[in-house]
């Protein structure tokens, strides 16, 4: 007999089921607390070890504030609705529904098995047509607001998928998703203005506490770039055009006006002479995307348009240009060239041999016919701007501009509105009825949901065509409460759209009246933690963020944000074994000899890589809790490393930790399973065994705070340790180190405490204090100078940082009285030694 996770593991589930003990109630006296893991979406390839990371990191800190009297919510569902179920189900033959459904059950019970927390009572998909019905219910809401339309675009059309993607789908002219190519094609689809909301997506990161590199990347996508806009009357013509520049303070600077070969404008001020090259040329940037175009790296092209611009203040003329470096998509589609200054230009200049004209002073003479000089200084050769800063030239510019009626300050962005159609079957219908006079009537809200018809043949169409086009019976049918005619809109909704307001329907996941109550939208937002993968830094959390802001406007959510705290787990790496040729191995076949690998006389390589069927490097989750329990599984991804970083699976980890809870296991019981002797009740703890109590459980306690998991658990295998080793293990002790154990091994734990005589669960045990002066490390001898004279020594804790080294000496009552009244210009911390204060009179 001994420690038997196949045993207990089941044991627990079945008990925490019966019991609902994880089961979620409003309850206005407690404080609450709201974790989230992103859901996954339920592939036929199951659940992989990747996964219960993020699970296991936020099932801790739910387990862990329940025990210090928290109201927790911690929900699971399902993301059921998309490309990638789709294509699963076009793989193997079947229909969406069917795999999506079988797929649900094998993730269920694979994520059960793991034994989280969650309150399955609001388990849902996206799929489920009661939640289908307030996703389409949303959409009306953003038609109602005029924030969706239809518009003729320019979209990524993936001709392998056969459906059109949004731009964030879409990276270096590729579909992220399966690397397939992407071209440009114009098609009618439905737009989402979320552009609309480009400030407040920006400016509401401020409170928010997420990785930076998480906010950085969100800004970026947004790209709000704050500068002006001039309008540069063409010579000869009634036309003008406009730039957008970031740089107004170089407008002496500039010495030719470039435009996108999309630009409007091109047909009615291009010269008959320069016709044919122009058209030419317009013709072969079709082909590119923006992506080729935008590239810094490559080699400028152009070609001159036989018109001129006239500078607004100088009256110079100035040829305009056309080139594929200027984007259509962005600023007004054209710019103002300022070689001296801009590098894009700079080269663009020289490759047609156009003046460069430096108007900003770097202060070193440098030659400004070899690079262009992007960095401050004071302005020169430009009138009335001379010997101002740039930022100075900027605003004097941008006044004169206004005054002149020639320009003004202008904000642009790089978001563009979401492309929220897509021409696939297993998707949300978009709920609108098309009549037949071209007008879009939204359906009324109590026809909802608006499932996908039955449908045999539900391939995407190369041509575009929406497969729900073939659902003919479907797709005819007459405008709400009238008999005119009408028929269906056919595109569907993208897989982002499920995933977009998931959060608020846990809250709240029966109601069949709202799509949240007010009651509890109102307790539980926003989430207090989200956890979830590192790919998911522009996307989804951009859509989120924007439905949000739309229910927020619409009044019914109360909070801006929807996520306070954002952490992203490290991805789940593995090693794969490759031979010369490239083919992978199994790992299971290969066999290690004086360092190297081999499958039978095939010398292989090893890579880290991420897990992928293909690398044949996938580990099931299944396989290692029947190996070495679930306990053992949660603390291994836990004990690997920090949660934020991506680390490779190495079984030998799984043995370590197995053995640290079989040591557990004896720590508290005997041979017979029964409660250990040497476990005493008994005030008489020794002195080593109190501090040793006291200091686990604040390290333990501030490091499930920091979401520190590996080092807390380090901890917990030092006090094990000791315990076992230590001539009686005081029953208060050991309760601790039970409790402590909880949130990381719950089934484990919640059976010990049944050992040390408690019935029914520890879930909400109330967790462990700590006296702050037993919780100390040892201490040590500092020494306080005083303008480098030993003034003071005291005894702090060891190991203490410089900042908290200085912090310790300045509370001193004695070091207070030395400072007093005096100007302290400077504190030097020496952690292990001293603090020295530099002090004035
Ligand atoms: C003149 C200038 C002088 C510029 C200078 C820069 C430096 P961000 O900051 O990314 O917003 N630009 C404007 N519209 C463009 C388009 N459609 N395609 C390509 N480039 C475009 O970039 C703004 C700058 O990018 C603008 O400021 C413009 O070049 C260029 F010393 O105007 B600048």
């Amino acid at each position: 007999m001994a420690y038997d996770p196949k045993a207990i593991e089941p044991k627990w589930q079945a008990y925490w089921d019966e019991h609902s003990t994880f089961r979620a109630q409003i309850d206005p006296t407690k404080p609450k607390f709201y974790a989230l893991d992103m859901f996954p979406y339920p592939s036929g390839a199951g659940l992989h070890v990747g996964h219960p990371m993020g699970y296991t990191a936020t099932d801790i800190l739910c387990r862990y504030k329940r025990m210090l009297g928290f109201n927790v919510l911690h929900p699971m569902g399902w993301d059921s609705y998309g490309l990638p179920a789709e294509r699963y189900a076009m793989r193997t033959g079947v229909h969406p529904a069917i795999t999506t459904k079988r797929n649900i059950e094998t993730f269920r019970g694979q994520v059960k098995r793991l034994g989280f927390s969650y309150d399955w009572s609001r388990e849902f998909a996206t799929t489920d047509p009661a939640y289908v019905r307030w996703t389409q219910w949303i959409f009306l809401k953003l038609f109602e607001r005029g924030l969706a339309y239809q518009a003729e675009v320019a979209v990524n059309w993936c001709p392998a998928q056969n459906t059109v993607l949004a731009n964030e789908e879409v990276k270096d002219g590729k579909y992220v998703e399966t690397g397939d190519p992407v071209v440009r094609r114009l098609m009618r689809q439905w737009m989402l203005r979320i552009t609309h909301y480009a400030d407040r997506l920006v400016d509401d990161l401020d409170e928010l506490d997420w990785p930076e590199n998480v906010k950085t990347m969100q800004r970026n996508w947004v790209g709000r770039s704050e500068g002006a806009e001039i309008h540069l009357p063409i010579a000869g013509s009634r036309h003008s055009v406009t730039v957008f520049t970031t740089r107004a303070d170089t407008l002496f600077g500039v010495t030719c006006c470039i435009l996108a070969p999309e630009h409007a404008l091109l047909a009615s001020i291009v010269t008959p002479e320069a016709r044919a090259t122009v058209d030419t040329y317009i013709e072969r940037a079709k082909t590119l995307d923006d992506t080729v175009r935008g590239d810094a790296g490559r080699k400028k092209s152009g070609v001159f348009t036989g018109a001129y611009a006239i500078h607004p203040v100088s009256g110079e003329r100035l040829p305009v240009w056309v080139a594929d470096y200027v984007l259509a998509g962005y600023g007004s589609g054209a710019v103002m060239a300022v070689p001296a200054h801009d590098g894009r230009d700079h080269e663009f200049a020289r490759h047609f041999g156009l003046p460069i004209v430096r108007v900003v002073d770097d202060g070193l003479n440098g030659d400004i016919t070899q690079a262009a000089y992007e960095g401050d200084g004071l302005m020169v050769n430009s009138g009335f701007l001379n010997g101002l800063t740039v930022t100075q030239a900027k605003q004097a510019m941008v006044t004169w501009l206004e005054q002149h009626g020639a320009g003004r300050a202008k904000v642009t962005y790089r978001l563009r509105d979401w492309l929220f159609s897509r021409q696939r079957y297993w998707g949300e219908p978009i709920p609108v009825l098309h009549l037949t006079d071209g007008s879009i009537v939204p359906l009324p809200e109590d026809a909802l949901p608006l499932l996908p018809p039955e449908l045999d043949d539900y391939k995407p169409a190369p041509g575009g065509e929406p497969p729900l086009a073939r659902a003919e019976d479907w797709v005819r049918t007459t405008a709400p409460g009238t008999d005119i005619p009408a028929m269906r809109e056919t595109n569907t909704m993208p897989q982002w759209a499920g995933s977009s307001w998931y959060f608020l329907r846990f809250l709240d996941p029966h109601n069949d009246r709202e799509f949240v109550s007010k009651e509890a939208e109102k307790y539980w937002m926003p989430v207090d933690v989200y956890v979830g993968g590192p790919e998911h830094t522009v996307l989804h959390l951009l859509y989120a963020r924007f439905w949000h802001k739309v229910l927020y406007d619409i009044g019914v959510v109360s909070t801006k944000e929807p996520f306070r705290k954002l952490f992203n787990q490290g991805m789940m790496l593995a090693f794969s074994y490759k031979d010369e040729a490239g083919r992978y191995y199994e790992s299971d076949q290969v066999v290690e000899r004086d360092g190297k690998h081999f499958s039978g006389t095939v010398e292989l390589s090893r890579q880290v890589e991420k897990m992928s069927k293909s690398r044949f490097n996938v580990v099931n989750p299944d396989d290692v809790v029947q190996e070495y329990g679930a306990d053992a599984l949660r603390l291994y991804e836990m004990f690997m490393g920090p949660l934020e970083v991506a680390k490779p699976w190495q079984p030998s980890g799984l043995t370590g930790v197995r053995r640290f809870l079989e040591r557990a296991w004896r720590m508290v019981c005997d041979d017979n399973d029964m409660p250990h002797p040497l476990v005493q009740d008994g005030p008489d703890v020794p002195e080593v065994l109190l501090r040793l109590r006291h200091k686990t459980v604040r390290t333990v306690t501030e490091d499930i705070e920091g979401l520190r998991f590996n080092t807390a658990i380090a901890r917990l295998m030092e006090m094990a340790n000791v315990l076992t080793h230590a001539s009686i293990r005081p029953r208060e002790v050991v309760e601790t180190f039970v409790k402590l154990l909880a949130p990381f091994a719950p089934h484990v734990a919640e059976e010990l405490w049944g050992k040390l005589g408690y019935d029914g669960t520890l879930a909400y045990a109330p967790w462990p204090n700590f006296d702050p002066e037993l919780a100390l490390d040892e201490r040590q001898e500092y020494v306080v100078q005083v303008n480098g004279k030993v003034r003071h020594r005291f005894h702090g804790e060891t190991g203490l940082d410089a900042k908290a080294l200085a912090a310790a000496a300045k509370a001193e009552p004695q070091v207070r009285a030395l400072l007093e009244g005096r100007k302290v210009m400077k504190e030097i911390a020496i952690p292990g030694r001293l603090v020295n204060f530099v002090v004035g009179e």
